[in-house]
């Protein structure tokens, strides 16, 4: 398997944990996201992921992109062990808190989002910062309440699940930018909890052989 991604990349962080917990090895194909105006905007990897994003996964001669598909593919192809377990619904609870994360949080705060605002919108660097604080901030509050349900000490209870592994990145994010996240017991809580296992502090973006 190889995983096109960047030591700093949320999303293929989220990857990188999902095949840390389930004990798969990957090589590591780095896209720079930021040199040379961005590695993953050349010719050469649309053909790899047309929406010139990390991560995607390659295997045998397919390629899977977006975070999310690529964990269900390992799931559903490396059910040991489960990331989504529990009944129909309590894997409806962990996906929908996956989506809280890469669907609400993680697309308001990208890369691209914050050059826009900067490059073409003309604001400056306070202004990004803001917006960047003002959506972890709305979006970690209903994470929080949904993990006020829940016994810990991951999201969903005993074991990490899919939903630890979009959590982690964006925590990690988060405090990159400084944002206040003393509002959010819980949500610093499972990340701490997540971090303590072997497994999940080997994936941190210090540790990658990309990172600088
Ligand atoms: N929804 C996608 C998001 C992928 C994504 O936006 N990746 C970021 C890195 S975390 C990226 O490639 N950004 C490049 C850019 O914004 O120009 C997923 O979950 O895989």
């Amino acid at each position: 398997m190889k995983l096109y991604s960047y030591f700093r990349s949320s999303a293929g962080w989220r990857v990188r944990i999902a095949l840390a917990l389930k004990g798969l090895d990957f090589d590591l194909v780095p896209v720079h996201l930021l040199r040379d105006g961005g590695e993953h905007l050349k010719p050469d990897y649309a053909k790899t992921n047309p929406q010139g994003l990390v991560p995607a996964l390659e295997v045998d001669d397919k390629v899977f992109t977006q975070s999310l598909a690529i964990m269900e593919y390992l799931e559903e192809t490396y059910p040991e062990p489960s990331l989504l377990p529990g009944d129909a619904a309590r894997r409806a609870e962990i996906r929908a808190f996956c989506q809280a994360i890469a669907c609400e949080i993680h697309p308001l705060n990208n890369l691209r989002i914050l050059k826009y605002l900067v490059r073409d919108l003309g604001h400056d660097e306070e202004t990004k910062l803001a917006w960047y604080a003002h959506w972890i901030r709305e979006g970690f509050g209903p994470v929080e309440r949904l993990l006020e349900r829940e016994e810990g000490p991951y999201c969903f209870g005993a074991q990490p699940t899919l939903a630890d592994a979009c959590l982690v990145p964006q925590v990690f994010n988060a405090e990159r930018f400084n944002v206040d996240l003393s509002d959010f017991p819980k949500v610093r809580a499972v990340n701490a909890a997540c971090l303590d296992l072997e497994a999940i502090a080997a994936t941190v973006p210090s540790l990658q052989p990309d990172a600088e």
